[in-house]
């Protein structure tokens, strides 16, 4: 087989780059190694920044986001028992974010390619990239019980955090760079309305708790809790035991409970593969960099790579000018670096220290009193959450 850019996974950076070089009328073969059915539930982010909305749009992928997505115009930091609101229109010149799953954007992107898009490929499992200094680099796969390759002009890694597409990258010319946390995320959905109208970080002496949400009728909750966790140890009613605890605050308010409908674990991590690109293999998304979900960035930093290497590939495509692909890496890592420090600074800010540092402890609180006393720290953390501008 042979095409202009093989992309390695069928996650969001993958199957959204495909589809905006199918738009720009490049073409395309997408390798993902799990079944549609799995990709296609495989829970993760929830929020959006308004860039990657209008990423989408922009690329004729929005329809049902239009509709079904939940605009949000701030987030409710609660901490001491009290509530404060983050106004983002406000402290942003406008700006507001949106809540529409990560499953539902991989389906609206499947359902698009599958019609109307270049070849993608289930159950392809990429094994190695080949080559990736020649004008034609290969991708090694196995797709229907054979092994087969892919001859390229650009291969493009969206593989995500565990993919293969990193290990083309040669020792000497690679750096990582890793943080790993004291504590989980134990992630939960349930079938009941939102007890709130705005996502909800929880900072208290307990553990941090995230309230967020799918949809009107489904809830997204978050706890932290120990490495190691195991999901199964947490009965239902623990878990909303747990949750009631951590949201309390000294106002009337109630968290509503419903059946729970998954579970799971997630650790959390900060970790960045520099460069970005070797010869004319590109990474994109969580094949190079992933961040602890406190800031939510992950999907957002996808988005952004794919849109900055979609316009790269385009230039090179209609003009031959390899320019911006000469960029690619750099203006990528100044980004993905500034969303590192955001969610890093969030994390902190937000979980109790499992050894209970007192000093840190009253820090968190002086952070959050700061942001919640002066407009300038709030318009910071709105800035930063509601996504900083593409670089040119
Ligand atoms: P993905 O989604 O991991 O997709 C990679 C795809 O590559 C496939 N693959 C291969 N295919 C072929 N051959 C191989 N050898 C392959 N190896 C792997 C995989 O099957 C998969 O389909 O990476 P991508 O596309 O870069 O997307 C990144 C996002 O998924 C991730 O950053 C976010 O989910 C992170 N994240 C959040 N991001 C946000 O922006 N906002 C949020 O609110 C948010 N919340 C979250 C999150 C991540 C979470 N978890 C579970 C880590 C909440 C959680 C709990
Ligand atoms: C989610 O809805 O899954 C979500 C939202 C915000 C975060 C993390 C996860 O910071």
């Amino acid at each position: 087989m042979r095409t202009t850019v093989g992309i390695i996974g069928g996650g969001p950076a993958g199957l959204l780059l495909a589809r905006m070089l199918h738009r720009a009328g490049i073409d395309c073969v997408v390798l993902e190694s799990r079944t549609r059915e799995y990709v296609e539930h495989r829970q993760r982010a929830g929020m959006l920044e308004q860039g990657t909305v209008d990423a989408l749009r922009a690329c004729g992928a929005a329809g049902r986001l239009e509709t079904e997505g939940l605009v949000h115009q701030g987030i409710e930091l609660r901490f001491a028992g009290e509530r404060h609101h983050i106004d983002f229109p406000v402290l942003t010149g406008g700006r507001t974010v949106t809540i529409y799953a990560q499953t539902e954007i991989v389906k609206d992107l499947v359902a698009l390619q599958l019609a109307e898009g270049p070849p993608l490929l289930f159950e392809a499992e990429a094994l190695a990239v080949e080559k990736p200094e020649s004008d034609a680099p290969v991708v090694r796969f196995r797709h229907g019980g054979r092994e087969q390759t892919l001859t390229c002009e650009w291969i493009a890694g969206c593989d995500g955090f565990h993919g293969i597409s990193r290990e083309a990258f040669p020792a000497a010319t690679s750096r990582t760079y890793e943080h790993d946390y004291p504590y989980s995320w134990l992630g939960i959905l349930a079938d009941v309305p939102p007890s709130c109208e705005e996502l909800i970080y929880a900072r208290g002496e307990r553990g941090f708790a995230l309230h967020s949400m799918r949809s009107p009728v489904v809830s997204r909750l978050y706890l932290q809790v120990p490495n190691g966790t195991d999901p199964d140890d947490w009965s239902d009613e623990r878990i909303w035991d747990e949750l009631a605890a951590r949201f309390a605050i000294d106002a009337d308010w109630t968290l509503e409970r419903g059946p729970i409908t998954a579970k799971s674990v997630t650790p959390m991590r900060s970790y960045v593969h520099e460069p970005m690109r070797h010869g004319r293999l590109l990474l994109a998304g969580d094949a190079a960099h992933i961040v602890p979900p406190t800031g939510a960035k992950g999907l957002n930093l996808a988005v952004s790579d794919v849109s900055l290497l979609a316009r790269a590939l385009t230039a090179v495509h209609r003009t031959g000018s390899t320019q911006l692909i000469d960029r690619y890496s750099k203006l990528c890592l100044s980004r993905v670096w500034q969303a590192t420090r955001f969610s890093y600074d969030m994390t902190r800010m937000l979980h109790a220290q499992p050894n209970g540092d007192a000093f840190e402890s009253r820090m968190q609180l002086a952070r959050l009193r700061r942001i919640t006393a002066s407009h300038h720290a709030a318009a910071e953390l709105a800035a930063n959450y509601t996504g900083l501008p593409l670089p040119v």
